[in-house]
């Protein structure tokens, strides 16, 4: 990925956003990691806000950086989610601009609850994340018993899975909730918003790592500080 002293600067943007009383939706990965600790500091000079983690590393992290964790059925809504992203369309004259494929970390279900239910959601990236039109592969959480059953639907739709493999662990990654993950090959996304509809239809399909007209803003950090998109 992108440099840290990036991520870093891209976090620490997005945190400066977060005001006394907020209820903050935080994000998964490296580069929101950066925001989370950026507000643990904030806390201990006296910021009084509360977060909703969108994994099970957000947790941790913010556990130990002492920020306050509440629940989303505990709070009236939340203000303001940072989150991270695999790649950001950067393309001001496409429709896409601004579209997300989330999912690197396995976590985009529950990121997406928490990112779509904030009153505003901002990205923060480093450049390597930027991209003028999506090609990557999307990751699709599944059911574990539908991952055979969806495989075949996904390639009805010109799609390429592949059971995401574990690393440190025999056998397929397990999601927080218990689900597998496809990783699936399009190739070029030209149509993000229909693909993520048709996706989002699929029976076993728990959530996809699309992220259609969602985001409100992208802090991209440089080698020499942030740039703004703003959607
Ligand atoms: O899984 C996700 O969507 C995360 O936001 C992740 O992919 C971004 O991770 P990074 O900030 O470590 O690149």
């Amino acid at each position: 990925g992108g440099s840290d002293a990036a991520k870093r600067r891209a976090g620490e943007r997005a945190a400066e956003e977060i005001e006394n009383g907020f209820v903050v939706g935080l994000g998964t990965g490296s580069t929101t990691a950066h925001a989370i600790r950026a507000i643990g500091r904030a806390i201990d000079d006296g910021l009084d806000i509360r977060g909703i983690p969108t994994s099970f590393q957000a947790r941790q992290l913010a556990l130990a950086v002492g920020i306050p964790l509440t629940s989303l059925d505990t709070v009236d809504g939340i203000d303001l989610a940072i989150d991270g992203a695999d790649r950001v369309v950067d393309a001001p004259d496409a429709t896409a601009h601004g579209a997300l494929i989330k999912g690197g970390g396995a976590a985009h279900a529950r990121e997406k609850l928490v990112d779509t239910a904030a009153d505003r959601f901002v990205v923060v990236a480093d450049p390597s994340k930027l991209t003028d039109r999506l090609e990557r592969s999307v990751p699709v959480e599944v059911l574990p018993d539908a991952h055979t059953v969806v495989a075949d639907r996904l390639a009805e739709l010109g799609g390429e899975a592949t059971l995401r493999a574990a690393e440190q662990k025999d056998g397929p990654v397990v999601t927080d909730n218990g689900n597998l993950v496809l990783d699936c090959e399009f190739g070029p996304i030209d149509d993000p918003d229909g693909l993520a509809t048709r996706l989002s239809g699929l029976p076993g399909v728990v959530e996809h790592g699309l992220f259609v007209g969602v985001a409100d803003a992208t802090y991209v950090g440089t080698d020499d500080g942030v740039d703004v998109r703003r959607y």
